[in-house]
């Protein structure tokens, strides 16, 4: 054995050494790692370490106001939160939230059963929405009850303080103010703003406790100044939903512009809808029919064929057309009056509305002439008021008429047209021919107009519009005491799949005032009135007066029909 204890001492000669080079390599190690750490690391680190905390939030901007002409508020935005929960937060919370969850539904209104539901369903997830728009109020109670992973979020609500009076034109916004309809989608840009973010700080339970920087300030929404008259508008509003009533139509709208400018100043339809109340809402309430719907206008287009026919040079309004024996064959078809005119002037045809006087006048000219009033007025093309869903209606081009097409436009089949382009056209006659843009925004000054007929002939045609609001026209129950005023009924039956109906019709007034120097158009559309009457001269007209009485008085237009103010005072006083 003693060999064995001869051997030397198992020790590396170079043992020192490499202990020492180890040491130094660790050291090396641990110091590149310490600066890697510390330097070249460090900004992804430390923002690792920070998204725990730090999050970028959105803070949603104030939308627009949409006011009437004078200001009076139209769609408003108040502030409220929004209630959501971080359910990983909620869920590992377990004990608090059982004792706190029935008090958070309560005040929330919701049930018990579905808000646990609607939390563990999404367990796994870090946002759900418990309730949008909650008043501040009611969430700083919710806050209170101090519930983990339960946090706020500034909105804002739309309020339409007009509610169904002015709801087809301004339209709504969904849930996250977006514009869906109307005004408020035409002009979402303008209204919506930018939202801005900022920067917080949240603990571990989600809660922001600190606003570390903002990012971006929120740009709020531009307020938008309508041509509406909100006292027009209730006007409209009123009378028609009591003609709908009394004449159990299944529809109708009325709008009134102005003849100078080419402005709305009130378009109102029934059914209507409360837009802040939306649950279970169809297009058949909230659509704006006086821009989506058409029908054909019948009657009311018979002082366009008129403006045609003068124009041409080959009729004045006392040019004699025989209309006897009440109706006239053209090819295989028939024209007809409800009773035999005989010979009578063309102011007679458009005051007692003779579907032949109309035919002939319309069959002696070229039918460029008649087309080139037509779409000159503006029917088969869009308003130009840019309102979304708004149609163009239809008017063929004239190289395909045949006679009986010609004959049949000139007291108003085979074209379409939307209240709102009757109500343009009138607009024409009233502004001594000219053709404007229709606005559904206040203008400073009235956009220039186009020359689409000579003055002479727009005075002239609505002279002859007189004739029909007097006791021998359609149209005397549209008139206004102390006022002129010029206008055309029409009584249209609706085509359907077997031809024209006996059944089924649209009551039309359409007509301008003061008439020796119109300040305003408008147009009374009753669909399918159910209640035994259905002439526009019964049906339509009525509104019309009762609209425009209230119209011109609130405008402070002067009576231009002093002798008719006259006879009331006297009447008044016998009284
Ligand atoms: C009328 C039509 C349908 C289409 C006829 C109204 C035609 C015709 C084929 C019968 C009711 C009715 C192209 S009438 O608007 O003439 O407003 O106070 O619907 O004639 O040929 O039972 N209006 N209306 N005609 N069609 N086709 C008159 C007239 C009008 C009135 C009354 C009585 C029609 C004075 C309509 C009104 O001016």
């Amino acid at each position: 054995m003693s060999r064995q204890s001869d051997r030397p001492a198992l020790i590396h000669p170079a043992r020192p050494l490499i202990i020492l080079a180890s040491l130094g390599l660790a050291v090396v190690v641990l110091v590149w790692r310490a600066v890697d750490l510390q330097v070249l690391d460090k900004a992804f680190l430390q923002s690792q370490g920070d998204a725990r905390h730090l999050r970028v939030v959105r803070i949603a901007a104030h939308r627009g106001m949409i006011t009437d002409r004078h200001g009076q508020p139209l769609a408003i935005s108040t502030p409220v939160d929004s209630v959501w929960a971080n359910p990983q937060v909620l869920v590992a919370a377990g004990e608090q939230w059982r004792l706190l969850g029935p008090e958070l539904a309560r005040l929330l209104e919701l049930d018990v059963d579905y808000l646990w539901q609607r939390i563990m369903s999404r367990s796994g997830r870090e946002f759900v929405y418990l309730k949008r728009h909650v008043h501040p109020e009611r969430a700083q109670r919710i806050m209170a009850l101090g519930i983990p992973g339960i946090s706020l979020q500034r909105e804002y609500r739309r309020y339409y303080p007009a509610g169904e009076v002015a709801a087809h034109v301004v339209g709504f916004t969904n849930v996250d103010d977006q514009g869906q309809e109307g005004i408020e989608l035409a002009y979402d840009d303008w209204l919506r703003g930018l939202p801005g973010s900022k920067r917080v700080l949240k603990d571990r339970l989600g809660h922001i406790v600190e606003d570390v920087e903002s990012i971006s300030d929120p740009q709020p929404g531009k307020d938008l100044r309508l041509s509406l008259d909100l006292r027009l508008q209730y006007l409209a509003y009123r009378e028609l939903k009591t003609a709908v009533r009394l004449h159990r139509a299944r529809a109708a709208s009325a709008l009134i512009l102005d003849a100078r400018s080419g402005e709305v100043l009130a378009m109102v339809n029934q059914p209507a809808y409360n837009p802040n109340r939306r649950e279970g809402l169809r297009s058949e309430r909230y659509r704006n029919r006086a821009v989506t719907d058409v029908f054909e206008p019948g009657s009311t287009v018979k002082p366009f064929t008129v403006a045609a026919a003068l124009e041409a040079g080959r009729f004045r309004p006392d040019t004699r057309i025989d209309t006897a024996p009440g109706y006239f064959r053209v090819g295989r078809n028939t024209i007809r009056d409800v009773v035999n005119y005989g010979r009578i002037d063309v102011t007679t045809v458009i005051q007692k509305s003779s579907n032949v006087g109309a035919s002939k006048i319309a069959l002696a000219l070229p039918a460029e002439r008649l087309w080139g009033i037509f779409s000159g007025v503006g029917f088969g093309s869009l308003t130009g008021s840019g309102f979304p869903g708004e149609v163009s209606g239809l008017l063929t081009d004239y190289w395909r008429w045949h006679d009986i097409e010609r004959a049949t436009l000139a007291f108003g089949y085979g074209l379409s047209v939307t209240a709102l382009q009757l109500a343009q056209a009138y607009a024409v006659l009233a502004a001594d021919g000219h053709l404007r843009p229709v606005s559904f925004l206040a203008l400073q000054e009235p956009p220039p107009g186009r020359q689409v007929m000579a003055a002479a002939t727009a005075r002239q045609v609505v002279a002859m519009m007189e004739s029909v609001v007097t006791r021998q026209g359609t149209g005397h129950l549209a008139r206004v005491r102390g006022y002129r005023v010029a206008g055309k009924t029409g009584t249209v039956q609706k085509s359907g799949r077997d031809g024209y109906s006996d059944e089924r019709y649209v009551s039309l007034f359409a007509g301008v005032a003061p008439a020796s120097d119109p300040g305003l158009v408008m147009v009374v559309v009753i669909d399918e009135p159910r209640g035994g009457e259905y002439y526009g001269g019964r049906v339509a007209a009525p509104v019309f007066a009762n609209v425009m009485t209230g119209a011109l008085r609130l405008l402070g237009i002067a009576p231009d029909d002093v002798p008719a103010a006259r006879h009331r005072v006297a009447v008044a006083e016998v009284m």
